[in-house]
Parts: structure tokens; sequence; C-alpha cells
């Protein structure tokens, strides 16, 4: 059978943050969208797609997704990188859609069927203060969530990883200069044990308890606060030093028996096959659009399985509908599923891309719609243009960068 590709394009629209998505059309008129979209840098990969990647998909066959995977990574000769992995991403996640839409089949059927009947997510708890936090993770139990993560604002440092300003949901992207955030890694350690100590004492045991280090520790003093926070027994301590490093986590896993998660910086299974296959980490959480769509992060996730290592998929609101859809059909089908990563998108986001998977008991269901069961409302995006915006940047009290 014959399915060649007529049409390949790429939309980008700010429905309340950026976005960018892949959308390839058959000769049949068989559509799929795969999103491409990389948080403060999404232009980069929007070239990357128009200028060197599109061009390429004409007349080609949609339904050879590994050898169009390959085809991409290969004939680049480049290996490797955000960029270029976010862009294969788009178009690997979009051939998924179409092949489930001609299979007539959700595309977790397609991936091996379903292995569970829900996909467990955790919910962000924030707060300007520990009570703040501590209280908002007794509203994530309230509406049925089994796992919270929780971040807080730590005293004299504006602006704090994790934490909306007055109250907002959290976003870090915005416009204009990147923000200067300050950074300091003993105010943080002063106070972030507390928070885990107050909230097992007013919530209990019940429930997965989560936390984002978000890069900032030496190993040294991540593997005291993953010490520290043993009695609380957390689900997992995620990016507690800077990801790139791998042998780092040797150091706290030598003291400490605290889960470690990390992986949403990472695009390729070269980023984690040491933290694998050492077993330096306990949560893979790379994801469908950021590590080479679900191709390659399905081969990212059986080498985790052979070395006990589940899933984390990274779930933050600046990965478009199109990469939670795609990332519950993965979630669905596999045998080392962890936890899924659950920050509702606003409205505005929602209209744009109309999905059928939904929230119920603390998880998440996928569509059982063919495909992805996730589309975009062209329309709708074209009335929300591109808005410039930038990830904030964190210093040091001297004025030295630190990473974010
Ligand atoms: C998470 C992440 C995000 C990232 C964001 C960057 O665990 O959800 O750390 O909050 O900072 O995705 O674009
Ligand atoms: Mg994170």
């Amino acid at each position: 059978m014959s399915m060649k590709i007529v049409d390949a394009k790429v939309i980008v629209t700010s429905p309340g943050r950026n976005f960018v998505t892949v959308k390839i059309t058959t000769e049949d008129g068989v559509t799929g969208v795969g999103d491409a979209t990389l948080n403060g840098r999404e232009m980069a990969v929007v070239g990357y797609l128009t200028e060197h990647v599109c061009p390429l998909l004409i007349g080609r066959e949609a339904s050879r997704i590994e050898d169009t995977w390959q085809y991409l990574y290969k004939g680049a000769y480049w290996r490797r990188g955000p960029v270029t992995m976010t862009a294969i991403a788009g178009v690997d996640t979009a051939l998924w859609d179409i092949k489930g839409k001609v299979a007539g089949l959700p595309v977790y059927q397609l991936l091996g069927g379903r292995s569970r009947d829900g996909v467990m997510v955790y919910g962000h708890a924030q707060g300007s203060t520990i009570e703040e936090t501590v209280d908002e993770v007794g509203r994530y139990l309230e509406r049925g969530y089994r796992a919270v993560r929780a971040q807080t604002a730590i005293p004299g440092l504006s602006g704090t990883y994790g934490i909306g300003s007055d109250g907002e949901r959290y976003e870090p992207a915005s416009s204009g200069l990147p923000e200067e955030t300050p950074w300091s890694t003993p105010a943080y350690l002063n106070h972030v044990p507390e928070l885990f100590d107050r909230v097992r004492r007013e919530h209990g045991y019940g429930f997965h308890l989560l936390h984002d280090a978000h890069h900032r520790m030496s190993p040294n003093e991540a593997a005291g606060l993953a010490k520290a926070l043993e009695p609380f027994r957390l689900f997992w301590l995620e990016d507690p030093t800077p990801a790139e490093d791998q042998t780092a986590f040797r150091r706290i896993r030598e003291h400490s028996t605290t889960p470690l998660a990390t992986g949403e910086i990472f695009n390729s299974i070269h980023d984690c096959d040491r933290l694998i296959t050492e077993r330096l980490i306990d949560y893979i959480r790379t994801s469908v659009t950021h590590a080479g769509g679900i191709t390659h992060l399905r081969r990212i996730l059986s080498l985790a399985e052979l070395h006990g290592v589940r899933s984390g998929s990274h779930g933050a609101t600046d990965l478009s509908p199109v990469c939670m859809a795609a990332a519950l059909h993965v979630d669905t089908a596999i045998p080392n599923f962890g936890v899924q990563e659950y920050m509702p998108h606003e409205e505005r986001t929602n209209e744009v891309f109309p999905h059928g998977y939904h929230f119920a008991d603390g998880h998440l269901y996928p569509s059982e719609d063919p495909g992805l069961g996730v589309d975009i409302d062209e329309n709708a995006a074209e009335s929300h243009p591109y808005e410039p915006a930038y990830l904030p940047v964190a210093r040091l009290h001297d004025g030295s960068m630190h990473d974010w």
C-alpha cells in the first residue's frame, strides 16, 4: 500500500505560551501531528524543520517510520542535540499518529497494547511559604492525586524555581530579556528539608511525594540532601545535579537510598546510557518531544527496563497536548512505567489542541481514537501569534552564573 507524504508544515502558535507543531498529510488526505517545542529556543527548531527537514519528507512513504527516523538522524551527519532531536521527534510523532489512524487503532495498541489501566500522574504543589505548600499538597490529595511534587519559595531568593508569582500557575518563560534570578544553595539546603517533614506530618505517608532540585547542587551537596530526606520516603529527588554529568550520580548513590530521577534535558540514549546501565538513577525522565519521538524514546525505555529503571516522562506545560497524548500511549504500553508529570494546560491551549485524553482518580487515560487522539485547530492557532520568550537565568550573590 502506498501512502506518500504530500505536505509537511510547521505551525507556530502561542495560546498562553509558544508551541511548535509538525503537521504531515498523506496523498490519501490522512494527517498526523507531532510536538516540536523547545522552550525558549523554538525558532531554531522551526528553521531546522522548514529549511532542512520538510523538503525531504515530500514523496516519502509515511508508513516507514523507522526508516524516516534513520534517514533524518544519520542523514544529517551532525548527530544528536536538542534542536535536531526535537525536530526529528515532531516528524516521528506525526508518522505514528498517521499509522494509528490508517490502522484504525490508538497508538498504544501499535506499541504492544495495554500494560495498565491508567497512567499515574503527579501534580505540582507550590507555595510562597512552607505552610502554603503543605496546604496545596492537601488540595491535590482532595482532588484524587496519588503523587504530588512539592516546591516552596526559599526566603531571600526571589523567583525560586517552581513557584508562580502571586499564587499564579508556574510558567518560567517570559517576554523580554531572560529574567535574572538569585540563587544560594546553602539557603535552599537550610530550608527545604523542613518542607518534607511538615508535609509528612500533616498528610502522612499514604501518597507519593516528589521534589525537583532543578540541577542546582554539587554531587556532595546532593548526597547530603538525599540522605537528609530519607525519613520522608520520597518517590524521587529530581535533577539533584546538572544532568549532563553522569558520573556525579555515583557520589549521591554511594550515600543515600532516596530514589533519583533525571532526563528532561536529554535528547539521546547516549546522554543516559551510563546512568541506566550502572543503575545510578531510578527514573528516566526523557520526553517524546525532546528525545527523538516515540521511536527513540522507546529505545531509551527498553534499555532502562533491562536495568530496573522506570519511566517518569517530563510533562511540563511547555510540552504541548500533542506531546502529552503521545506520552500517554507510551506510558500505557511499556512494562517499566513509573509516573507521568502532569501540569494541566490553560483552556486556550486546549482549544488550539483538542484532545481525547482525560484525568480521573489521579490517573490520565489516553484517547481511544485511532492515532494519538489529538489535533491542532489551525484557525484557533492562527489567532495566537508567536511571542518571543526566554527561560530565566540564575546568579549567585557575587553575580556569577549558576545552573538555572
Ligand atoms: C519539570 C521541569 C520544568 C522545566 C521546564 C523548562 O520538572 O517540569 O523542570 O519545570 O523547567 O520544562 O522548559
Ligand atoms: Mg524538572
